[in-house]
């Protein structure tokens, strides 16, 4: 078990993460250092610069050895979109380096949704292979017992994020094994044709965020968004989303040292 899945499962408010988009093990271990209320830390493979092979990897080691609790959960945001190909290696890939779970960016239908939870899980679920020989190790445990709980552990989270998700967004949300739907603010507000919240979302933005999130709850799916601050944070939590993305390490690192500037200047 890891912090956001009993968040999840418990029902119990939210579980609040951050967004980690620079490389190396120092950078994850600073990080995990946290807060323990910091539920669960995204590896962005997709916009942050940290390479998949074998970057995520050491971020996912450097976390889960940062702390004798483990530290927060590992979700790996792997670089290829809903639209490609490569999701289903990346998957494997993700997981194998002993990641909790797995973010996909633009799955914008049902069918997309289906084939990542087969690519996320062991037989006879999905069609996951076998045979990472450190991937039980990252988690502490033996070769059987990874098998027997990754089904069950990781979790599978899709973005939604584009106007043809938005669509579908009714079949995507029945499909079997999706863990939560997670907005993505900036890409969904440029989809839709608006731009990018600064720092909220334009009026109709709002309109389909609250949307995905009441039909998500509808059909007993956790709903999770990014943003970029502790008050859009607080907002959300008060609206009933499951997993909130509280701040960056580049957006936190600008922030405090300008605060301690300021400090200085004052
Ligand atoms: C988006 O808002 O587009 C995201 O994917 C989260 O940064």
């Amino acid at each position: 078990s890891h912090p956001l899945l009993r968040a999840l499962q418990s029902n119990q408010g939210p579980s609040y993460g951050i967004w980690l988009t620079l490389p190396g093990v120092f950078h994850a271990r600073t990080l995990a250092q946290a807060s323990s209320d910091v539920g669960w830390i995204v590896i962005d493979c997709e916009h942050g610069v940290v390479p998949l092979v074998p970057g995520a990897a050491e971020s996912v080691a450097a976390i889960k050895g940062s702390r004798p609790d483990g530290g927060p959960s590992t979700i790996v945001r792997i670089p290829a979109t809903g639209a490609s190909d490569s999701t289903s290696w990346q998957i494997k890939y993700a997981l194998d380096a002993g990641a909790d779970g797995v973010l996909i960016p633009m799955v914008s239908t049902a069918e997309k949704a289906a084939e990542v939870v087969k690519d996320a899980k062991f037989p006879p679920k999905g069609r996951r292979g076998f045979g990472s020989p450190f991937t039980h190790g990252v988690w502490g445990v033996t070769p059987s017992e990874y098998l027997a709980t990754a089904n069950d552990s990781t979790l599978v989270i899709v973005q939604i994020e584009t106007k043809e998700a938005v669509n579908n967004l009714e079949s995507i949300v029945q499909v079997d094994g999706i863990d939560a739907l997670f907005i993505g603010p900036y890409d969904l507000s440029i989809s839709l044709g608006f731009p990018p919240p600064s720092p909220n979302p334009h009026p109709e933005v709002e309109k389909v965020i609250q949307r995905v999130l009441q039909v998500s709850k509808q059909a007993n799916k956790k709903c999770a968004i990014f943003c970029a601050s502790g008050t859009q944070a607080k907002g959300r939590a008060k609206q009933g989303f499951d997993m909130i993305n509280i701040t960056s390490d580049t957006g936190s690192i600008v922030e405090g040292i300008n605060r301690h500037l300021k400090d200085t200047q004052a």
